[in-house]
């Protein structure tokens, strides 16, 4: 794949830069597929990689989405010896008025190939015009879904989420814990436990009993040695003099070991700048709550809107959002999620609970945040195990599937 990946950008059909996209979004990349027409064994290469990647799918015919996936679709379709379907951009007005060519019954099954998705709404299209004509849509392909290992390449992703998606990458987890426990000695348990298995260990320092600097200082090692990322869930909120003395001292001194905070977009963006003037290292970072996943939430609509907005006056500091859906489409921001289980349902105080492959299958998010789903299990190294597991197969079906 990197291969691959670096043939696209040598022959430009892969750029990085500042474009302004059909939709209005502004992106970080820029995927020009039919450059791609020039050079058919790199054509060829790529409807290979999506051929292994749609592997576990059962289909028996294929259908590009019209027009620039259609020579994709149709080299899988010579190559692997698939049928191939057209959907027709407009019913003909004369003849058959067919608006899927090709030989089918329905009933059959068929895989969608895209060459870059942005909302998906073609993609939507062509799977509700082949299900109306009675097929089957087990899977879509996107040519130009990033990995995060790709996305730390990308000039405008901070260097806080280029330290996250790495991380991720390597050790292949993207499950964060919420070590809500009641102390420190018990959190310290839990990151020797669990620290194999996360990407981050979030606390909130202010509801841990005992807390001293030995403490940041033990949990620092641990960190360290079983390589994750420490994240303090500060949601700071106030005035930028008043956030920045918070972060630095009181007895929590979050500055001196937080590799990540939160940061609530309600004050405006003067903490965030005035947190990135007191950052112990240009290294660390923050999210900010751009959605939250308790009942009732405020955070909706245009306040989530100018959250993430209001991100880019501050990109070397700003690694992401919390959130609840895929708030923006721009790959250089890391969306993290909390209210996970692997049941959905709710805590009867308000939090609200989504599965795994909900969030990072489907909504598209890239990190999960899970607390009282692995700490009130009887095994929480098997639970931890099996959220990873499933938080990990979600995304791996993503890079491929849109
Ligand atoms: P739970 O035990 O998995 O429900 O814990 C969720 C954690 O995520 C908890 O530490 C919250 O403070 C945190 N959280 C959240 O649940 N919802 C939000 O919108 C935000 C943070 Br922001």
């Amino acid at each position: 794949m990197d291969e691959c990946t670096d043939r696209l950008l040598d022959v430009q059909v892969l750029k990085f830069g500042t474009y302004t996209l059909r939709t209005g979004l502004v992106s970080p990349v820029y995927v020009d597929f039919r450059e791609i027409f020039g050079f058919p064994d790199l054509l060829c290469e790529l409807a290979e990689l999506i051929f292994q990647a749609s592997r576990e799918a059962q289909y028996e015919l294929v259908c590009g989405v019209p027009y620039t996936a259609l020579p994709l679709a149709t080299c899988l379709s010579i190559t692997h010896r698939l049928p191939l379907l057209i959907r027709r951009k407009e019913a003909k007005g004369y003849g058959t008025k067919r608006i899927v060519e090709g030989k089918f019954v329905p009933g059959q099954t068929c895989l969608i190939v895209e060459d870059v998705v942005t909302f998906g709404t073609s993609i939507l299209d062509t799977a509700r015009i082949l299900q109306q004509a009675g097929l089957k849509v087990p899977r879509i392909i996107s040519a130009a879904a990033m990995s995060y290992g790709q996305r730390t390449l990308l000039p405008t992703t901070a260097p806080f989420a280029t330290r996250l998606l790495s991380l991720m990458e390597e050790k292949r987890t993207n499950v964060a814990l919420a070590a809500d426990v009641l102390s420190c000695a018990e959190a310290l348990a839990l990151a020797e436990e669990l620290g194999p298995e996360i990407c981050m260990f979030k606390i909130h320092a202010d509801a841990l009993g005992g807390f001293d600097e030995s403490f940041h200082l033990r949990l620092a090692e641990i960190a360290k040695r079983h390589r994750f990322l420490l994240f303090e869930d500060r949601k700071f909120a106030d005035i930028g003099s008043v956030a920045r003395r918070q972060y630095e001292g009181g007895i929590f001194r979050i500055s001196h070991w937080a590799d990540v905070v939160t940061v609530h977009a309600v004050a405006g963006p003067s903490a965030l700048l005035s947190l990135q003037e007191a950052c112990s290292s240009t290294d660390n970072g923050a999210f900010i709550v751009s959605e939250m996943s308790c009942q009732g939430s405020l955070a909706v609509g245009n306040y989530t809107q100018a959250a993430v907005e209001m991100a880019k006056v501050c990109r070397d500091f700003v690694a992401g959002f919390i959130c609840t859906s895929r708030v923006t489409t721009d790959p250089s921001w890391v969306l993290v999620t909390p209210g996970v289980k692997l049941q959905e349902g709710g805590d009867g105080q308000g939090q609200q609970y989504l599965t795994p492959e909900e969030v990072i299958g489907r909504r598209g998010t890239d990190v999960i945040v899970v607390g009282r789903g692995i700490i009130d299990a009887d095994d929480r190294l098997a639970t931890a195990q099996a959220y990873r597991h499933a938080a990990w197969q979600a995304y791996e079906g993503r890079v491929a599937q849109i």
